[in-house]
Formats: C-alpha cells, sequence, structure tokens
C-alpha cells in the first residue's frame, strides 16, 4: 500500500464507504430540510447545487482532512505563484496569469509575466479590430469573410468550444471555422466553399511542428497560392499563434502576424491567450476580455474562499469520493445549452490528458485510481440516446447538469421545456421510482393487476444516482470564463489529492513516434524490419486494396 492509501484520512474514507454507499438520496433530505442551502454555494457568476449527492456531513469532514493532509491550500498557493507544478517538465502552469485583471505582478523567477500578457492582448484587439472592421485585406483587396483556425487538441477544442458556445454574439458576415484532423477530408471539406481572396488562416500550434497541424497548414498554403496565382499571398492570408517564431517565419509569416506565448502555458489550458484569436475575431475583443474577466473571478473563489464552500474544491473532492471511495469509473457532462455543445468533447482533453497518469509526483506508480472516463452530450439529446444506462444500468455515473436560468435566444417555450427537462432528469436519478410505486401508478392507469405486477420491475428506477447542477444566470463570456475555470480547478485539486501531474501529457509520445515507422513502410514499401504481425498484417491489406505499392517480401 502506498502512502496515500495508507493514510489515517483515506482509510477513514475507505471504511465511511463501506456504509454510504447504503445512502439514500430521499431519507437525506426529509431528514435534512436545509440539505440544499447547506449543500450549494456560489462561485463567481456561477451557482452550485450539489445537495443531490451520496455524502453526510461526516463524508464531508473526512474528504476535507484528506484535502488537508494532502497539502490543497498550500497546493493552491503554488499554482498562482509560479511553483514548477509541472514537475516533469521542469515548468510553471500560469494560465491564470493570462487572465489576471488585478493589475498585479505576477512574478516567474522573480519577473513580472503581466506586461508581456498585456501586450500580446493589445495587439490581438488591434488585430481582430482590423478584421472585423475590414480595414486589414486580403492580397486581392477584399476584405475577409471568413477565418480558419488550423491547430489541434490545446491548439483547437477550446476556441471551437467558446466559438460554439458565442455563437449568438456573433455576425452573419464573418465567418470563424476550425480544421484539425489530419484526414484530408476535413480540411477540403472546409475550404470547398471558401473564396481564397476572402479568407484568412490562423495557424495555432504551440511548437509549429505538430504533424497534423503542419500538413493541414502546407495544403491550405498551396490552395491559396494555387488559388490566388502568387505566393507573396502568403503572408497577407495567414497569421499564426505559436512559441516558435523562428518557424513561423520559414512559414512566410511576417512578424507582425505572429502571436506569441509562453511554455508556461500548457495546450489545454490555452484558450485564454493568443490560442484564443479565433474568439476575440468571431465576437469581438471586448468579449474575449468578458471571458477572461469571468474565468478570473472564479481564480479569486478558489484562492480565497474556505475549503467548505469553494466550488472547484467541492467538485474535485465529490470527484475523489467516487472514484476512490465508492468505484465509479466514468463521469458525464450534459450540458442542457446547445450553444455548449462541444463542452463534452472540451472538458475530455482537459481532464482526460491531464488526470490519466499512473506514476505518482515521486516517480511511482500510483495504487488508486486516477481520472475516470469523462463523457457527455448536449441535453435533451442525451436522454433519448444514453440515459436509460444513467437511470436503470449498473454502474453508478456522476453527472454534471449544466443549464442557464435565461435562454439566450427568448423562442416560445423552448426554454421553460429545457429547464423542466434538466431539473426533472436530476430529479429521476437523484429519487428513483419504487416498485410499488411503479405497480400504483399502472393500476390507477388502468393496467390489470397481473400486468402491472410483471412490469413493475422493469419500470422501477433505483434513484441514488448523484449529480451536481451547475446554474448560470445566462450564458455570456463571463459565465462560460468562469465555468471552465471551474473545471480546470477541479482537475487540479484533484491531480493534487492523487499526487499526480496534470500539466504534462507523455501519454500522447509513443503513437507519434511509431507512426513515423509506419509512414515510411506505407510511402516506400519497405520493412526495416522490427515491425509486429499485426500491424504488417494490415499494411499488406492496405496494399491489396491498391491503396499502396505493394510491402516489399509481401507474397
Ligand atoms: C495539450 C496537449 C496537446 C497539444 C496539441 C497541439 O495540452 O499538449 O493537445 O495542444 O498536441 O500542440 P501544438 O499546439 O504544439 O501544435
Amino acid at each position: 500500500m502506498s502512502a496515500l492509501t495508507r493514510s489515517p484520512a483515506w482509510q477513514a474514507l475507505e471504511t465511511h464507504a463501506l456504509t454510504a454507499r447504503r445512502l439514500s438520496l430521499r431519507t437525506l433530505f426529509r431528514e435534512d430540510p436545509a440539505r440544499f442551502e447547506t449543500h450549494s454555494l456560489v462561485a463567481g457568476p456561477l451557482f452550485i447545487d450539489w445537495s443531490k449527492h451520496l455524502v453526510t456531513r461526516e463524508t464531508w469532514q473526512l474528504l476535507l482532512s484528506l484535502a488537508r493532509q494532502q497539502g490543497l491550500e498550500s497546493a493552491i498557493g503554488d499554482l498562482f505563484g509560479g511553483t514548477l507544478v509541472n514537475h516533469t517538465e521542469r515548468r510553471a502552469a500560469l494560465h491564470t496569469a493570462l487572465r489576471d485583471r488585478s493589475g498585479q505582478a505576477v512574478l516567474l523567477d522573480g519577473h513580472d509575466v503581466m506586461p508581456g500578457v498585456r501586450d500580446v492582448l493589445a495587439r490581438m484587439r488591434r488585430f481582430s479590430d482590423a478584421i472585423r472592421d475590414g480595414s486589414l485585406r486580403g492580397h486581392t483587396g477584399l476584405p475577409f469573410d471568413v477565418v480558419v483556425n488550423i491547430g489541434i487538441g490545446g491548439s483547437d477544442l477550446g476556441p471551437l468550444m467558446v466559438v460554439e458556445a458565442l455563437r449568438a454574439h456573433m455576425r452573419d458576415d464573418l465567418r470563424v471555422r476550425f480544421v484539425s484532423n489530419v484526414d484530408d477530408t476535413h480540411l477540403v471539406e472546409t475550404l470547398r466553399d471558401l473564396d481564397p481572396a476572402r479568407t484568412l488562416f490562423i495557424v495555432s500550434s504551440k511548437t509549429f511542428t505538430t504533424q497534423e497541424t503542419m500538413t493541414n497548414a502546407a495544403s491550405a498554403r498551396q490552395w491559396l497560392v494555387t488559388s490566388l496565382g502568387d505566393e507573396a499571398a502568403v503572408g497577407a492570408h495567414f497569421a499564426a499563434v505559436s512559441t516558435n517564431v523562428g518557424a513561423t517565419a520559414e512559414f512566410g509569416i511576417p512578424a507582425d502576424r505572429v502571436f506569441e506565448f509562453w511554455d508556461w502555458v500548457g495546450g489545454r489550458y490555452s484558450l485564454w491567450s493568443a490560442i484564443g484569436l479565433p474568439i476575440a475575431i468571431a465576437v469581438g475583443m471586448d468579449r474575449f476580455e468578458a471571458l477572461l474577466e469571468g474565468a478570473h473571478a472564479m481564480d479569486q473563489h478558489f484562492r480565497s474562499a474556505p475549503l467548505e464552500i469553494n466550488g472547484p474544491v467541492v467538485l474535485g473532492l465529490l470527484g475523489v469520493w467516487y472514484t476512490n471511495f465508492l468505484g465509479c469509473a466514468t463521469h458525464a457532462v450534459l450540458p442542457y445549452d446547445q450553444y455548449l455543445h462541444r463542452l463534452p468533447a472540451y472538458l475530455q482533453q482537459l481532464d482526460m490528458e491531464s488526470s490519466g497518469k499512473r506514476i505518482d509526483r515521486a516517480g511511482s506508480p500510483v495504487e488508486h485510481a486516477t481520472g475516470p472516463v469523462l463523457w457527455g452530450e448536449a441535453g435533451t439529446n442525451g436522454q433519448h440516446a444514453f440515459f436509460q444506462l444513467l437511470h436503470q444500468g449498473t454502474q453508478m455515473v456522476p453527472a454534471d447538469f449544466i443549464v442557464a436560468a435565461r435562454g439566450a435566444r427568448q423562442l416560445g417555450r423552448h426554454h421553460d421545456i429545457l429547464l423542466a427537462n434538466c431539473l426533472a432528469q436530476t430529479q429521476a436519478l437523484a429519487f428513483g421510482k419504487t416498485e410499488s410505486e411503479a405497480r400504483g401508478e399502472m393500476e390507477r392507469a388502468g393496467v390489470p393487476t397481473e400486468e402491472a405486477r410483471r412490469l413493475a420491475p422493469y419500470r422501477t428506477f433505483p434513484g441514488n444516482r448523484p449529480s451536481t447542477t451547475i446554474l448560470l444566470e445566462s450564458l455570456t463570456p463571463a459565465s462560460l470564463g468562469a465555468l471552465i475555470a471551474l473545471y480546470e480547478h477541479r482537475v487540479y485539486v484533484q491531480s493534487v489529492i492523487w499526487e499526480i501531474n496534470p500539466f504534462d501529457q507523455w501519454g500522447v509520445e509513443l503513437g507519434k513516434q511509431l507512426a513515423g515507422g509506419v509512414l515510411s513502410i506505407l510511402e516506400t514499401g519497405q520493412d526495416r524490419g522490427g515491425m509486429d504481425g499485426s500491424t504488417l498484417g494490415l499494411l499488406s491489406r492496405i496494399a491489396k486494396a491498391g491503396a499502396i505499392s505493394p510491402i516489399q517480401g509481401d507474397p
């Protein structure tokens, strides 16, 4: 057993979990009329109801003891203070500085990073304003009517999710699209109806070496040059966001169109940096800054609120409770908001790339579960798809329901229906329906007694399925910023408890390395040896389909 799993706080939780897994939410609410008040909190512009969780006062005290034992309070200070929390890469994780609106210095190695941050924001404002007002034009003198962001992972998912979320603020005459997949269909389908003379590309890549992004950028460049018939068009139609200024120049992008960020910003934490340029162009720099303001409000809450009423801490500790003590292997995120339809995909990267770790900070394998599988879909669509498993399956899946009190579009009864469904689902999950309730209901509806008895087990809902409801007053740039920062910090809280580094991602390296070897066989037909039988067999099938030249030595 590791020191963590042997520790008094951990052991106490394990013992407590033996009885807690039999808790009844109906009973907890009946016995404590103030449960909603004591199990809800305000975090920046968000209201969080965590009353429908399988926790008692004792559970909560034990989780707080675990947090204190793991030094959570000082770890929060370390994050904001520029400590090298990303110890494997010897880097700080100062994404909070990117949205720091306090006017105070943020020191990294004794150097204030804020003047650089403000300088890039000012450049983003000038550039996005000029695209939006049409004063910055393409090679042939036409204003841009579409911006295509080329990036992947952290250089794609964040801006894409936010642009979708803030679509209500977009203009019809300026579209923003995203290309990430190296599958050529993504680029071809994205460019198909575009006018090259009115298209601006932003190549977003921290390293400017990522194979998918560089392949897409090269093909986009060729599309542009071929269509406009002039190599010189590149400078007018491309901008870049990168830490690798040398490589952007080599691509042909003028220095005044290169937006810098820094190695202390992790890819999946970078939408607050110049990686957010497509957002600024889509909705205007004022709204991008409002997004930063919202995130900053959550940062202040995370830094200063006592652990007991600290949103990211509460959500993080609940995550630990379900993952480590109640054996939940997955976590669902269910935004009841069509504008947030890409949030689950974005959070999948944020959470799973950060928490999918098996080696602790001391270099030893962990002996406890770490990140659960995160998944989800916009409500109400999910209700007609996978909610069956949430209600009546054999696994417990803690779920986050996210909804705005006021809808963005005031169309008829739509928003009332959406809200009603959201709240009703959390009710059904928590309180279920007993077999006798199911039988009684059917009998009252005229179903013959014998038939009602036969069907009752199928129509029973066990309940006690936990959920959090995150309520926004309305979906605005500020509330969205706070929501994203809430999840970022939740990930950090869990990493502190689990003693893992949430800021590296070595797990994505091996596949990339091996792809080089496979690609070389695909393109040359030559196997230099060492390839496994399955891969060679598949390559041979691909060759037989006529897609590539025969593999040498293949019969
Ligand atoms: C995120 C990861 C990863 C990264 C992409 C793109 O935290 O580091 O998703 O964002 O691999 O990397 P580049 O921005 O360097 O192209």
